[in-house]
């Protein structure tokens, strides 16, 4: 199914959403709760402050639109889906990427844990103007705005209309063109009571000066502020007499938006924030994909004979061979060597782990995998060991030692 490219004036049966501008938006405020007023662009029903996402109106935001795309048009509020997140045409190339995850427990029967679902990242900074692509990396989620339209209270700019992208499938994407500065809280329709949400900041904010929405999540009925988790645990007691003292296992999308790792101006600084950040601050129990990232490649640990030794991210000792040539940045064991000396690799930069002095650099090998090196000595694994502490390389040969945390091999007897 190809994307809707190709949305042409006569096409389109629904109506048009206007962005208002702050002028006209303070003449509706002005004009009260259930005005109504004819523009000269169409018919406008403002039925109090939050009128925004029920307006039809005039041509603006589509012609603004449809000048820098040319026929890829990304709608204000239904934005732009695509099946296929590989896909984006032309003119439509996001500047920022926000993947939709859903984490599954280690142990589905672990009554401790439940699923994770977020956004990643959780917290994003961009420019007016910037193209988002939400990608789809699991299926049933939306990327919504709170607002009243969604039966939410308003936690995007003033003007910006209800806008939410469909459930798009797994390895999907729906693009949105955030165009006013200012602070957007994002949520999933289907995830949102098990906390997913984010934050987007757009433009330059000024301490003291954030948007109002962001430090109240309150709201008048008939709207929603975020939830609490008192309120879903309240809620379900309420619905199962047998058990009153139920616990709401996830965050909620207010604890979420509520963190300090999503402070408006905290994201702003750092331009992305991962949701382990929030994960941390909130306890929740979470195998990000980034574990690898964070573990040290090489870490130093004390071995009862050989003293501290350098080991792998796993724990496993690692060793140096007398046939390299220090600081070469080659490897003189290939093939059945390899077999029994399996080298140690990396994608992406080294970590060091406390303690370990050697600096760590990396080589590409012949098989194309990046080997680590400590001090410019490449490091093997020794296929016979098999489990942290094992050091049944030690002195093979007489060329195979382990390392001390500078990286110099330790030669025994
Ligand atoms: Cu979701």
């Amino acid at each position: 199914m190809s994307p809707p490219t190709d949305r042409t004036e006569e096409s389109t049966d629904r109506p048009r959403v206007e962005w208002f501008g702050f002028e006209r938006r303070s003449l509706l405020q002005a004009l009260g709760a259930g005005a109504s007023l004819s523009l000269a662009s169409g018919t406008a029903s403002a039925s109090g402050e939050e009128s925004d996402g029920e307006v039809a109106a005039a041509e603006t935001a589509e012609e603004r639109t449809d000048e820098r795309n040319g026929s890829n048009r990304i709608d204000p509020v239904f934005g732009y889906p695509t099946t296929d997140a590989e896909g984006i045409p032309a003119g439509l190339e996001p500047d920022h990427v926000v993947e939709l995850h859903r984490e599954f427990p280690e142990d589905p029967a672990d009554p401790e844990r439940t699923s994770v679902f977020h956004f990643e990242p959780s917290g994003l900074h961009v420019s007016a103007g910037d193209i988002v692509a939400f990608v789809y990396t699991d299926p049933n989620h939306t990327i919504t705005a709170y607002h009243p339209g969604h039966g939410f209270q308003r936690r995007v700019p003033e003007g910006v209309p209800a806008f939410s992208s469909p459930i798009v499938q797994k390895d999907g994407a729906w693009l949105y063109r955030f165009e006013r500065d200012g602070v957007y809280d994002l949520y999933c329709g289907p995830h949102e009571i098990a906390g997913m949400a984010m934050r987007i900041v757009v433009g330059e904010l000024v301490e003291g000066e954030l948007p109002d929405y962001v430090e109240s999540f309150e709201a008048e009925p008939p709207l929603f502020a975020p939830l609490s988790p008192a309120a879903l645990e309240n809620e379900l007691n309420a619905e199962s007499t047998p058990n009153d003292d139920c616990e709401w296992p996830w965050p909620t999308d207010g604890q979420v938006l509520a963190s300090e790792a999503l402070d408006p101006l905290a994201v702003q600084e750092a331009g992305e924030v991962p949701f382990a950040a929030v994960a941390d601050e909130l306890g929740v129990v979470f195998d990000h994909d980034d574990t690898d990232e964070t573990t040290p490649t090489v870490q130093a640990r004390d071995h009862p004979e050989y003293g501290t030794v350098l080991v792998g991210p796993d724990g496993m000792t690692v060793y140096a061979f007398d046939n390299d040539v220090q600081g070469a940045g080659e490897s003189a064991c290939t093939g059945e060597c390899a077999d029994a000396w399996p080298p140690l690799t990396v994608e992406g930069e080294p970590v060091a782990g406390d303690d370990v002095a050697a600096s760590l650099e990396t080589f590409d090998r012949e098989t194309g995998e990046t080997q680590v090196m400590a001090a410019g000595r490449p490091l093997y694994y020794f296929a016979r060991d098999e489990e942290p502490g094992d050091a049944e390389g030690q002195g093979v040969n007489d060329v195979w030692w382990v390392l001390d945390p500078s990286g110099a091999p330790i030669r025994t007897e």
